[in-house]
């Protein structure tokens, strides 16, 4: 460990908080990266944290043989909320591959196909509420309408349930109890002793009782009314292991769907956010997905299935805005056994690090001096061929990567598309991008003010 570098102003007791904010954890880990290196460590009262992010040693770490994800931190303080379902299951837990066997079809091609029109009738719910800012000479608060809009996404294809976003003054009670236990779990991060939050601890018992009886009675009338359209609460009912013919239990369900809610909804909220944001930035980029959007659509009144993939700059956009900020921005992995970490640094079973992947996603070996710049087009076939492997990762890693990969990508560039299609960005001229931390990153304070375009489909 020793030969780690850390800040050079070290607190006794206190570690490495001189000049560090509890509301931007991530982005003062950038910063000390850039000033301490591929490797290094922060401390934080009496934990201390090894961080990575230059390109070689992620890819070390990215090996399967020899490191898996480590359930840690943020991760582990959801462990109350969602238990042993897929996104805070330890490795060795059984129900990680029961639900994982289970649930994989659930993002197959064909139940996204099967998702696509749903996604579809969300996203005509934003564009009548953008059109009515949009005539009252309005700005769209981005960050809060793509969060409505991907919290209505995932319920409406997870489970068939309305929680009513786009028609309410502030947010449904189950959003601020599911928004409650996240800010807890980040905050037991930041404080010394989890005693100093008593009264925060009993709110945050009383958020999960309540996001346990809301999804308790769900699933109760799903099975009431039997299966409806093959969304993913019918696949978690109904289907068995395909080899051992076993179920998720009712717990486990209710853990599941209270972990789709949560981890389908703000990652693809800040994607969509700061692809706005770009795109209102740079006319040259929007004109150019604004014309494929128009050309590969052509007026076809509503895009199918298959012609969203087809929107290959669209999905640059969303790519290049996912590399400066991924928005889950590290990731934890561990050691399966002792091992030496990029030929240099030992680490014995169990030992662990974050990949920093904000910052990997910078490192200028990988993306050149000018790596702080968007550009669409380092997502070109021909620069992704040429680029080293595990150097773009804003989804994980190995077996525990996420399983809703194509979900968020269909649904962003949907989106996106249909955005470019109806309206022209124009971007707040006083606005400097600011990023809002929770366990996701977002555009803070992100205002667009819109023009319709010329009459389209
Ligand atoms: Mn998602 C795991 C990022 C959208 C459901 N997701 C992960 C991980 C990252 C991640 C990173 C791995 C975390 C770790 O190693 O500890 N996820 C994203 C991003 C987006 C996203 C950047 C959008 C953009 N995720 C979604 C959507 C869903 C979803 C949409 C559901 C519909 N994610 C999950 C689940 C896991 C996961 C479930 C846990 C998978 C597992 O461990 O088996």
């Amino acid at each position: 460990l020793h030969r780690i570098p850390h800040p050079r102003h070290r607190l006794p007791l206190l570690g490495d908080i001189l000049g560090a904010s509890r509301r931007t954890p991530v982005q003062d880990s950038l910063r000390y990266a850039g000033q301490l290196g591929p490797i290094f460590r922060r401390k934080a009262f009496n934990r201390e944290f090894v961080f990575v992010w230059g390109a070689e040693l992620a890819a070390d770490m990215a090996d399967e043989q020899r490191f898996a994800k480590h359930v840690g931190l943020g991760i582990a303080n959801l462990r109350p909320v969602v238990g042993d379902a897929l996104f805070t299951a330890y490795n060795h837990e059984p129900n990680w591959q029961l639900a994982h066997d289970v649930l994989a079809p659930g993002f197959s091609r064909e139940a996204m196909a099967a998702y696509h029109p749903m996604m579809l009738d969300v996203a005509e719910r934003l564009t009548t509420h953008w059109d009515r800012e949009l005539a009252a000479g309005r700005a769209v608060d981005v960050p809060a309408d793509m969060t409505k809009l991907t919290l209505e996404t995932i319920a409406r294809t997870g489970f068939g349930h309305d929680f009513g976003s786009f028609e309410r003054d502030r947010p449904h009670p189950f959003v601020t109890a599911m928004v409650g236990t996240l800010s807890y779990a980040q905050r037991l991060n930041t404080v010394p002793s989890p005693a100093l939050m008593r009264r925060a601890a009993r709110r945050n018992r009383a958020d999960i009782a309540y996001l346990d009886r809301t999804v308790d009675a769900l699933v109760r009338e799903r099975r009431a009314q039997g299966g409806q359209d093959g969304d993913l609460l019918d696949r978690m009912l109904d289907t068995a292991h395909p080899e051992t013919g076993e179920r998720l239990s009712d717990e486990n369900v209710r853990r599941q769907v209270i972990t789709f809610l949560v981890a389908g909804h703000e990652t693809t909220s800040g994607a969509l956010s700061f692809a706005l944001h770009y795109l209102a930035r740079d006319p040259r980029v929007a004109a150019r997905a604004r014309a494929e959007v128009d050309r590969v659509w052509g007026d076809t009144a509503v895009p199918a299935y298959e012609q969203v993939a087809k929107l290959r700059y669209v999905r640059r956009v969303l790519d290049e805005a996912l590399r400066l900020w991924p928005t889950a921005p590290a990731f934890a992995r561990e050691a399966r056994e002792d091992t030496v970490l990029g030929g240099e640094h030992p680490v014995r079973r169990g030992g662990w690090a974050l990949v920093l992947t904000g910052m990997l996603h910078r490192d200028p070996a990988v993306w050149g001096p000018d790596a702080e710049r968007f550009d669409p087009d380092r997502f070109d076939a021909q620069a992704v061929r040429a680029r080293a492997p595990h150097t773009f990762k804003p989804f994980g890693t190995g077996a525990r990567a996420c399983i809703g990969r194509q979900f968020a990508l269909h649904e962003a560039t949907l989106v996106l598309g249909l955005l470019l299609r109806r309206y022209e960005l124009r971007p707040d001229p006083a606005y400097r991008l600011r990023v809002a931390e929770r366990l996701t990153l977002m555009p803070q304070g992100l205002r667009l003010h819109l023009e319709r375009r010329a009459p389209t489909p």
